[in-house]
């Protein structure tokens, strides 16, 4: 079943990429869409690996700023930075980012 185009937008909000917004859904739409596909899916083995590489560094930290005080919604939780899935990337999810800062697996 193809992608819908609530859920496109779902997933793009979700990711905070915004589209091009012309008015209609066209190749350059297609670009941000391949770009963020499946993204949020990522497991993280450590919380706060949000990108998966295995470990909690500044690529992480700077995903973390880029959603700071963003409102989340599941399944994708702004790409998993809301750690405690409260609905927003907040001290309580920078505090359990903390705890892991430069860990690796
Ligand atoms: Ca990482
Ligand atoms: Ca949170």
């Amino acid at each position: 079943m193809p992608l819908s185009i609530t859920k496109a937008i779902h997933l793009s909000e979700s990711c905070q990429v915004k589209s091009n917004k012309t008015g209609r859904v066209d190749t350059a739409d297609l670009k941000f869409f391949a770009e963020n596909y499946l993204c949020g899916n990522i497991q993280q083995k450590i919380p706060g690996d949000f990108d998966g590489n295995g470990k909690v560094d500044f690529v992480d930290l700077n995903r973390l700023t880029n959603y700071w005080l963003s409102p989340c919604v599941g399944p994708v939780w702004c790409q998993g930075v809301d750690l405690n899935k409260s609905g927003r990337v907040d001290f309580v999810d920078f505090a359990l980012f903390a705890e892991n800062w430069l860990k690796q697996n």
